[in-house]
């Protein structure tokens, strides 16, 4: 059987990690590709040296052409500019969109049957944009936010009281930004809500509070640290949890940046919900009942996307 084929555009820090870890998990055949074919090709060649050490059998290439991304079954886009310290995702609004019509132009003839997977920020207008420039149909095109957003979510939880984090299951939905909704009440820790820890005195209101901003703005957190460039570990396992859905037909619902066509009372935009990914792409989009409060909360974060793509519509009127 032939082997799957994944491109990686983009070979920075999120791009270079993605390409290990595809590796390391034998997803497929690998394309590093960047505009600095240089990096790419560097990146390629050392993660290709540690197979011996870590035994895998992948083949892997870095490439400033897109010939060689040609027929991809997964493309995972990276390419454009990270914040630094202080930028909010939105301040990379016209830059990335230059970049990403770049890409689309790069991607659509060369690899029209993919499943894209966008996470250059900011995510849901940028995704949004993709799947526009490119014309590759909407359950094909998907953005990485709310699993890296959940992630840290479960993480902050699992720490704080002091549970292993596969005993936790909860989602963050939303656009992936300051407005992103983490869901206590649909929150469980080994199959117990989360509202009977905050009874049982294990967690105040206000640490939970604490927590949810945190996982708002936990991406903030780890550009302050870095000072140079932003989070890349765990966005690229998100990315790579994608891939592997898609790849392998596993069928998981993730939370992920979809477009919404009519679902959650919303039409003709991108957004983070839960949705099953398998060979289909995105399968289904699923809706959860959303209490009064959940559900004004999460307008409020589709709202922010929605000024965001105005003022992404002003860069470019082709996207009306
Ligand atoms: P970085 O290490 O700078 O890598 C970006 C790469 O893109 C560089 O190597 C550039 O050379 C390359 N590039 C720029 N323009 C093009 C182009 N036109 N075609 C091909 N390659 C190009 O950044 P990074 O890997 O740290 O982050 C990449 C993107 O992911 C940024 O926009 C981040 O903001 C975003 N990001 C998103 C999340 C989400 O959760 C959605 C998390 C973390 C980072």
């Amino acid at each position: 059987m032939q082997n799957k084929k994944i491109s990686l555009i983009g070979a920075g820090q999120i791009g270079g990690t993605l390409a290990h870890l595809a590796a390391i998990k034998e997803l497929g055949d690998v394309v590093l590709f960047d505009l600095v074919a240089g990096l790419a090709k560097g990146k390629a060649l050392d993660i290709a040296q540690s197979s011996a050490i870590d035994g895998f059998n992948t083949s892997l290439m870095g490439t400033d052409n897109y010939v060689d991304t040609a027929n991809s079954d997964v493309i995972i886009i990276t390419a454009g500019v990270p914040r630094k310290p202080g930028m909010t995702r939105d301040d990379l609004l016209s830059t990335n969109l230059k970049i990403i019509k770049q890409v689309a132009d790069g991607i659509k003839d060369t690899s029209p049957n993919a499943f894209v997977i966008c996470i250059t920020n900011p995510l849901d207008v940028i995704v949004m944009a993709l799947q526009k420039y490119s014309g590759i149909p909407e359950n094909k095109v998907i953005g990485m936010a709310g699993v890296l957003d959940t992630s840290r979510y479960k993480y902050f939880l699992s720490q704080e009281l002091n549970v292993p984090i596969s005993e936790i299951d909860a989602f963050v939905l939303g656009g992936h930004g300051d407005t992103m909704v983490p869901f206590p009440n649909k929150t469980f820790i080994s199959g117990k809500p989360l509202s009977k820890y905050i009874e049982n005195g294990k967690i105040s209101h206000q640490r939970l509070e604490e927590i949810i901003n945190r996982t708002r703005s936990g991406g903030a957190e780890v550009v302050k640290l870095l000072e140079t460039g932003s989070a890349f570990y765990a966005p690229a396992a998100s990315g790579i949890e994608m891939a592997e859905s898609y790849l392998k037909d596993q069928k998981k619902v993730l939370p992920c940046a979809a477009y919404l066509n009519g679902q959650y009372g919303q039409n003709n935009i991108y957004a983070g919900v839960p949705v099953k990914i398998g060979s289909g792409g995105i399968e289904e989009v699923i809706e959860v009942s959303l209490d009064e409060d959940e559900k004004k909360n999460f307008d409020v974060s589709i709202n922010a996307v929605k000024e965001l793509l105005d003022a992404a519509k002003k860069i470019d009127p082709n996207l009306e």
